[in-house]
């Protein structure tokens, strides 16, 4: 419809309002590495590697920088797909009795 009411009758008689058209985009979410005292440099690394897909020189880049800085990006997703990595990660890095820590925010 091209004037500005949205409300218009259709042939039942009926006032009904167009949809507004969604113009957002999804949000995006960091997911990031804490740092620990006890975690090996070399598990973090291989969960770089493994969980996101990182060749070995830049995942022992970003675990330096989290070893460092204290927290470093590990890579900007969905929030379907932040959540998942948050979550492997954590179980995985718990199921071999480390207290790494990742988490998520809005990009
Ligand atoms: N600080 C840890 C150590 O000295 C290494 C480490 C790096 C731990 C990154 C967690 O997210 C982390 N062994």
């Amino acid at each position: 419809m091209s004037d500005n009411n949205p409300f218009h009758a259709n042939e039942g008689g009926l006032a009904v309002q167009e949809a507004k058209p969604q113009l957002k985009k999804p949000p995006l979410f960091k997911v990031m590495l804490l740092n620990d005292d006890f975690t090996p440099m070399d598990f973090v690394v291989q969960i770089l590697m493994d969980f996101f897909n990182m060749p070995e020189e830049k995942a022992t880049q970003v675990m330096l920088q989290v070893h460092t800085q204290g927290v470093g990006i590990c890579g900007i997703y969905s929030k379907d797909v932040a959540e998942t990595k948050v979550c492997i990660v954590n179980d995985f890095s718990r199921e071999h009795h480390h207290p790494l820590l990742c988490s998520m925010e809005e990009a």
